[in-house]
């Protein structure tokens, strides 16, 4: 017996070709063009470069920004199965024989696989941070983002070469004349769109309430003390309860302020309606109470335009402390949360008191905050 490769003519699934493949593709190059756009203004909400602002409004906006990404990837996902089984057979075509066209060939094919292999390490990098689970040492975010830029890159490459073929594909419609019986170009478009609407159900519950009973994909089911779901519990983060001496330290010029809670309580009291929003793709909104930023700012003397590092009590893990630029300090939408839908802070939500404001990654709304660093 001889083994021998197999030849793209074996591959007869009269389902395969440019009519499936295109419709197909141009669904996936929109949310992947979405992902890929949401992902960098998520991006620079932590690496913010010096020629940007970020802005503090509307206070929903990182919300439905962050929940389009995990959205859009995950829809992308039934697309990206069936895209890639609609061309398999494309690998085994043969390189030509001739030179030039050999090297055309290899440059095509060597897009092609960039295009393939970063789609690929995106949603499935992005499906395993979203599971909260973190297989590998490199830096999931520093790593998401290069290779979005290598995805974007063949990206652009690939549709200007396929431009002519779509368009042809589209143009000729999805008759099938002389169709043997069995599914229809038809049929598989339908079933494809049905599992990417699918995905996108099940995944927009962590940020749409009414949807959260179908949200099979969501990571937190809403469920939490006080109304709202808890990303890292204080036992998690080794925060095993708060010392009875606990204070809030500030610190602006050489000098440190301290405000236990009482002195806290004592302030001007403000309260707002703000969402947390996960980079992982959940969000809630919760009622908020405590004293604007800007006015503990003001008590140690320090001038609007100041930037505020947070840091919390917890001592292990990442996150336990931010940074708020100084448009966010200002904001009087920013609060030293001592209260949460109408009761004192639970000790998981962030007990003494957490940061809360507007239009922020989740991640930067620190919990057990002990100290607020002023700087001008
Ligand atoms: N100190 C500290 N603050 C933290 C975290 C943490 O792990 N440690 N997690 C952050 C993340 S990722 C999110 S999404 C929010 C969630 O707030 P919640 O648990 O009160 O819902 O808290 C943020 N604040
Ligand atoms: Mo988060």
């Amino acid at each position: 017996m001889t083994v021998r490769l197999p030849r793209v003519e074996d591959f007869s699934d009269r389902l395969r070709g440019p009519q499936v493949t295109s419709r197909v593709g141009i669904w996936l190059g929109v949310t992947m063009t979405v992902a890929f756009l949401t992902g960098l203004w998520s991006h620079v909400q932590y690496d913010t470069p010096g020629w940007l602002t970020l802005p503090t409004g509307p206070v929903w906006l990182y919300r439905v920004t962050q929940g389009l990404h995990i959205v859009s990837g995950t829809a992308a996902v039934p697309l990206l199965l069936v895209k890639l089984w609609s061309v398999f057979p494309r690998l085994f075509i043969r390189p030509p024989r001739d030179l030039r066209l050999l090297a055309l060939h290899g440059l095509e094919r060597l897009s092609i696989g960039l295009l393939v292999a970063s789609a690929l390490f995106q949603v499935v990098s992005g499906t395993v941070n979203i599971s909260q689970w973190y297989p590998w040492d490199f830096s999931f975010r520093a790593t998401h983002y290069a290779v979005a830029w290598v995805f974007i890159g063949s990206l652009a490459v690939h549709v200007a070469v396929k431009l002519p073929v779509v368009r042809d594909a589209i143009a000729g419609g999805l008759d099938e004349p002389g169709r043997p019986s069995g599914l229809s170009r038809r049929a598989l478009l339908r079933t494809t769109w049905g599992a990417a609407g699918l995905a996108v159900v099940a995944t927009a519950g962590q940020t749409v309430p009414w949807l959260r009973d179908v949200s099979v994909f969501g990571v937190r089911s809403g469920d939490g003390p006080q109304d709202l779901p808890v990303n890292r519990s204080a036992t998690a983060a080794g925060v095993d309860g708060v010392p009875g001496d606990w204070a809030l330290d500030v610190f602006f010029d050489g000098r440190t302020r301290r405000f236990d809670r009482s002195a806290l309580e004592a302030m001007t009291q403000a309260t707002e309606e703000l969402p947390i929003a996960c980079v992982e793709g959940w969000s809630a909104s919760g009622t908020w109470g405590g004293v604007p930023v800007a006015d503990l700012l003001a008590a140690v003397g320090a001038p609007e335009r100041a930037r505020v590092v947070v840091t919390s009590m917890q001592t292990r893990g990442a996150f336990a402390s931010s940074e708020l630029p100084a448009q966010f300090a200002a904001d009087r939408r920013t609060l030293l949360a001592l209260r949460l839908n109408g009761a004192d802070l639970s000790l998981d939500h962030g007990y003494p008191c957490r940061m809360i404001a507007p239009n922020r990654p989740g991640v930067m709304q620190t919990k057990w905050v002990d100290r607020l660093e002023v700087y001008v």
